[in-house]
């Protein structure tokens, strides 16, 4: 059947509210101009999307959730030139533009037309493609992809290579970029260092394979689910500590672990309290702690002051500090080459019929990466 033109019936899970999420049927309009309609092919539950269900980001209800896709280009809207009907294509929540000060730079990757931070959940005409018993509903982060169907902005699609395994690729859509190059690109991980991971989820798990790959002598991984453990060592880990398991806190034990603190630090949950665990586990001078984390928007992060002039760094970073569509089909084309496996992150993968099992499975804390397939 042409689709092309028209608007499409299909299935989308919408979440109506705080912790309020169902299967709908929903109508999605074609692609306008610059805009590019894709048929999910799979994609996965990040920590982030779980932020969206909880109501921890400040973002508009009804949405339909999820970020982390791939699929195949159903049609295109005028002025589209980079991809075309047919092609693989990944979706990414930080688009690039090619035309703000942030994507004309040769550093940082926050283009000025993301739709993070703050959320409007509407494309960049302001307006919405997906509707719902004539209700409209909003996107999130305007690359929805717990639908069968989605339309995203051509500034946030990234062709991929035509041989890529749609059942697992999504995952190089947010995950395994986030936190491969939080560690390779944003902490910059020398040879024989020493590293903590706060959060051994999706993304902590490809900031323990972005430390292996650049050397780390030591990983130390921290997490309050000991059955992440197993699969952590399997990627790189070579300490494992719970620290609800601890008779004191977490930093202090990494502390003792290493004599002076670790060189790199990184926190993948998105608790403050966390955060600071991390940035305490540094050493003074030139360790390094680099947030992944998603904190809620009104929380502070208090830090004692006087230790930044020791000479050790805080920073954040988004999408690993890829210039996205420069640099993800890249990864997707060295998981093709066993340059990079993601492989062990797939952990689970289910039917988006039963999406509302896979978030219990998510919840239950047994995933790394539950992957939905359409
Ligand atoms: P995940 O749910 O797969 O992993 C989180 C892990 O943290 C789980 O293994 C939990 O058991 C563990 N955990 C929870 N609470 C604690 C605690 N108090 N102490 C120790 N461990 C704990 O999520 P994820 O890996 O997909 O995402 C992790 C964070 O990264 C989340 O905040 C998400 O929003 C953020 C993120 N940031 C970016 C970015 O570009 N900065 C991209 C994608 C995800
Ligand atoms: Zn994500």
């Amino acid at each position: 059947m042409d689709t092309q033109g028209k608007t499409i019936t299909c299935q989308a899970a919408i979440a109506w509210g705080k912790n309020s999420i169902s299967i709908e049927e929903v109508q999605v309009e074609p692609p306008k101009t610059g805009e590019v309609r894709i048929k999910l092919i799979s994609s996965g539950i990040c920590g982030t999307d779980d932020h969206v269900l909880k109501g921890e980001l400040p973002m508009k209800f009804p949405l339909v959730p999820g970020h982390e896709g791939a699929g195949i280009v159903e049609s295109i809207g005028n002025g589209v030139s980079s991809v075309k009907p047919g092609d693989k294509v990944l979706t990414l929540i930080i688009p690039q533009c090619g035309e703000c000060s942030f994507c004309l730079h040769p550093k940082g990757n926050f283009c000025d037309k993301q739709d993070v931070l703050p959320c409007s959940g509407l494309m960049l005409d302001g307006t919405s493609r997906f509707s719902c018993k004539g209700e409209k509903i909003y996107h999130s982060f305007r690359v929805s992809t717990f639908t069968e169907y989605t339309v995203v902005p051509e500034i946030a699609v990234a062709k991929i290579d035509a041989a890529s395994p749609m059942d697992k690729v999504c995952l190089i859509s947010c995950g395994v970029p986030t936190g491969y190059g939080a560690a390779v690109r944003s902490a910059k991980v020398t040879p024989g260092s020493t590293c903590v991971v706060y959060g051994l989820g999706g993304v902590g798990s490809a900031i323990v394979m972005g430390c292996k790959a650049s050397g780390a002598s030591r990983i130390i991984g921290v997490d309050i689910n000991e059955e992440k453990f197993p699969r952590a060592r399997a990627l790189g880990v070579t300490d494992c500590l719970n620290p609800r398991a601890l008779q004191k806190p977490v930093q202090e034990v990494v502390m003792e672990m290493t004599g002076i603190g670790v060189d790199f630090a990184f926190e993948a949950i998105g608790h403050i309290e966390t955060m600071v665990s991390a940035w305490n586990s540094c050493n003074n001078s030139y360790g390094v702690c680099v947030i992944i984390g998603v904190a809620s928007p009104d929380s502070k992060l208090c830090l004692e002051a006087i230790k930044i002039i020791t000479g050790k760094t805080l920073k954040g970073v988004c999408l690993g500090d890829y210039k996205t569509r420069d640099c993800i089909p890249q990864i997707v084309s060295d998981y093709l080459q066993n340059k990079i496996n993601i492989d062990p992150l797939v952990t689970h993968q289910l039917p988006f019929k039963q999406l509302h099992k896979a978030l219990e499975l998510y919840h239950a804390g047994k995933t790394i990466r539950c992957v939905l397939l359409f």
